[in-house]
């Protein structure tokens, strides 16, 4: 398998919970180099742009609202399978349906207040990264 890439994000609930540094590693020890990386904030246009997929469903509002509520964590991830293996490490996006150990199991608070962010394909990966991240913020 092909080394790749995929983007996450450590959402405001996570970041107040004070749960990064326990996040990065459990990332970390799980293979997953981090090639690019900044702690910042979204204005509310910005994350209605990033979740733009979901434009019209029940939830954008509160999910809009949300992600620009506090500062996150974003980054760019290296691994064989990176995608796949990273949806997998997070977990089920409601987390009363995580399996045991995900990060959304050990701290996600509800379905909309879930922690993390993972890219969902190959392609959704590489336009978030670039959605966050200029060619020379990433040192492979
Ligand atoms: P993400 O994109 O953030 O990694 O999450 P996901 O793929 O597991 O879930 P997705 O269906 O893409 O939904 C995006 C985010 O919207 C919020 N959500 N709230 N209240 C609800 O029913 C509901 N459903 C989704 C969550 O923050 C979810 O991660
Ligand atoms: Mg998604």
């Amino acid at each position: 398998m092909a080394t790749n890439r995929t983007f996450t994000m450590i959402k405001p609930d996570a970041v107040k919970n004070g749960h990064i540094g326990a996040i990065l590693e459990q990332i970390n020890g799980a293979g997953f180099r981090i090639v690019a990386m900044k702690y910042t904030q979204l204005s509310a246009e910005k994350a209605g742009e990033f979740y733009a997929v979901h434009k019209g469903r029940p939830f954008y509002d509160e999910l809009v609202t949300f992600m620009s509520s506090g500062p996150i964590v974003a980054a760019i991830l290296e691994k064989e399978n990176a995608v796949s293996d990273f949806r997998t490490l997070i977990g089920a996006t409601n987390p009363a349906e995580a399996a045991e150990g995900t990060i959304r199991s050990k701290y996600a608070t509800s379905i909309g207040e879930n922690a993390v962010h993972g890219s969902d394909s190959d392609e959704n990966a590489a336009i978030e990264g670039s959605f966050h991240f200029a060619g020379t913020d990433i040192f492979a």
